[in-house]
């Protein structure tokens, strides 16, 4: 799994994407409405894609559990662009969701990493993520893999429609070139996670906070802790917290909030002060040189700085060593969970 986490981006992802993208550019350009079929991990990089697409290209998304859009009678049209994201690529209910939305006429374009796996065949067009394979049954370098391919498609969608500056686009692309080494730097971060994951390992409870782009993130981050280590974990949106799980906050209930520096951080930051008010420990994890949150947060983990559309890739990072640690002290095996299968297709 340690090796499962080094996900890099791949640079030939650019050219595969781009032309995938091409073949039905006007499509492409002119989707009144695109929507995301996937599940698990790969549903959290859709749920990514979504906050992306619609900030960059201004095109409205829906993420759909495809486990649920299968059995119930969406509103699909020729219109619709259905992206279908799956790492295995033989997902039993995202194949059968981009089948149900096929037959309506949607085009179909699928994110898979395994090459001509049941779901990329299916589909119209599409791009590999090229991460490799999974050595363990959870997703980690798949989603890091999925989320660039992603970001790649939001960025050329932006550019196609216009609703990105030049400028602003070649300044993320020259920042996207940054990410593998600034992923190399998160990962040196192994040896602090430990100790943290020492502290926490008997706990029974696990609360994961983010918003904006990091909202998936915490999603993902919780998931990965149920998957390898059978803690109960719960992802929400930051701003959620007080319409429920605030209830859940005592001394023992440890909180990762994913507090970067982006537009939300000054809400995030008045999040971490009400878990602090109820006792609740806080991991936060923050952008490089942050001064503020390591006076609040019991815990810190400190990422590179990178741009905000990017930010999920390096977040992400610290959240899956957290999980390998605490499953590795509990005596969990990481690669093969229990009820959990590499592909489920049933
Ligand atoms: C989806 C998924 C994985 C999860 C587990 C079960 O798989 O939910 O995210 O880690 O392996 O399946 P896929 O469609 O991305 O292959």
């Amino acid at each position: 799994i340690m090796d499962s986490m080094r996900g890099r981006l791949v640079a030939e992802n650019t050219q595969l994407t781009m032309s995938s993208i091409r073949e039905y550019e006007n499509r492409f350009k002119n989707a009144q409405r695109i929507i995301i079929v996937a599940c698990g991990t790969s549903w959290h990089a859709g749920l990514v894609a979504e906050y992306m697409i619609e900030e960059l290209a201004r095109i409205p998304v829906e993420v759909e559990y495809a486990s649920e859009f299968r059995y119930r009678n969406p509103i699909i049209t020729e219109g619709d662009i259905v992206i279908a994201i799956s790492q295995s690529g033989e997902t039993a209910d995202t194949l059968a969701a981009l089948e149900l939305a096929k037959s309506k006429g949607a085009l179909i374009f699928g994110v898979c990493n395994v090459v001509g796996s049941s779901i990329a065949r299916a589909t119209d067009a599409g791009a590999y993520t090229h991460a490799g394979p999974e050595i363990g049954v959870a997703s980690t370098k798949a989603f890091t893999a999925q989320v660039t391919v992603l970001t790649l498609i939001a960025m050329m969608l932006a550019e196609k429609r216009g609703t990105i500056e030049k400028s602003a686009l070649h300044q993320l692309m020259m920042e996207m070139e940054q990410v593998p080494a600034k992923v190399e730097k998160a990962l040196q971060l192994d040896k602090e996670i430990q100790a943290i994951a020492e502290i926490f390992k008997d706990s029974s409870n696990f609360i994961y906070l983010g918003r904006g782009l990091n909202f998936p993130v915490a999603l993902e981050g919780a998931l990965k802790l149920k998957e390898i280590s059978y803690i109960h974990a719960e992802g929400y949106p930051a701003a959620e917290m007080k319409h429920g799980p605030i209830a859940l906050i005592d001394e023992n209930m440890p909180v990762v909030v994913i507090a970067t520096k982006d537009n939300s951080y000054e809400k995030v930051v008045s999040n971490i002060q009400e878990v602090r008010a109820r006792k609740g420990r806080v991991i936060a994890i923050v952008t490089e040189g942050d001064t503020v949150i390591p006076e609040m947060a019991e815990f810190v983990i400190e990422v590179p700085e990178t741009h905000e559309v990017l930010v999920p890739l390096l977040s992400v990072i610290p959240l899956q060593l957290l999980s390998y640690h605490i499953a590795v002290m509990r005596g969990c095996n990481v690669d093969q969970p229990r009820n959990l299968a590499k592909s489920v297709t049933v």
